[in-house]
């Protein structure tokens, strides 16, 4: 089975699906291992490893070791090129929809794809669109983009629906790590009821209240990083599971 069917499956079976993302640039190397079977022991669905802003240098290193210790897919979530590597199940190939830099919205892309081809990994298709959070995040600055209006869910639905006519496999409404504001429901509904894609939503998300929320407004998979980061909780990352798994299993 693919990483994006395994996905599927956790949507379908689960009702949504937890993603934990690492920031390889926060993470204890030596407590890694454990840290990693812990999240298999409290319901996280898949790992998102990446950074939009990386600053160590040891990327694949980190995603070796991220998946050694694994039950779960590990998926790159990448801030650009440097973070590809072929100990990972698959990548999110990531279009930044919702900006006008060339670079985010291709370039990277196009210096990337002979690499993927070359390493056979899965790369699923993903229309990433940042949407405005209070203060600027990191992915903004760095990608030289504007993230489109948190009051006006008639722009991301028409993005939205030129990532689906574009033939992208998911969506991904982000915005941005340690966002002030999370993705606001009325955006999730919007997006959710003009497109058929799966919604990845993240940024922000720092109760499981607040990501039964997001999944309640539409969306199939709720992203977790820094809550997780900053607590060490295994009760809350239990907690993030039991919110977001709406279905009974
Ligand atoms: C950022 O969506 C992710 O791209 C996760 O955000 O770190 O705020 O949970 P947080």
């Amino acid at each position: 089975m693919s990483t994006f069917e395994y996905l599927m499956r956790v949507k379908r079976e689960k009702g949504a699906g937890y993603l934990l993302l690492l920031d390889p640039d926060r993470l204890d190397r030596k407590t890694l291992a454990e840290d990693v079977r812990c999240l298999g022991a409290n319901g996280v669905d898949a790992i998102l490893v990446g950074s939009s802003f990386l600053l160590s240098n040891d990327f694949d290193q980190v995603v070796g070791q991220i998946k050694k210790e694994a039950k779960m897919p590990v998926i790159i979530f990448p801030g650009g090129i440097y973070q590809i590597s072929p100990k990972a199940d698959a990548i999110l190939f990531l279009s930044l929809l919702s900006g006008r830099n060339p670079e985010f919205l291709i370039g990277q892309q196009v210096k990337a794809a002979p690499i993927l081809r070359d390493c056979g990994l899965e790369s699923i298709s993903t229309g990433y669109l940042l949407v405005e959070s209070g203060r600027p995040t990191t992915a903004e600055y760095i990608s030289d983009t504007r993230p489109l209006p948190r009051s006006k869910p008639e722009i991301a639905e028409a993005h939205a629906l030129a990532a689906q006519y574009l033939g992208m496999k998911l969506l991904y409404l982000d915005a941005g790590s340690g966002a002030e504001h999370s993705i606001p429901e009325e955006i999730i509904q919007a997006v959710a009821d003009s497109v058929s894609l799966p919604i990845i939503v993240g940024g922000g998300i720092r109760q499981p209240e607040i990501a039964r929320q997001k999944v309640l407004a539409g969306s199939s998979f709720v992203v977790i990083g820094t809550a997780a980061e900053q607590n060490n909780d295994p009760v809350l990352l239990k907690e993030f599971a039991q919110a977001i798994h709406v279905k009974k299993i």
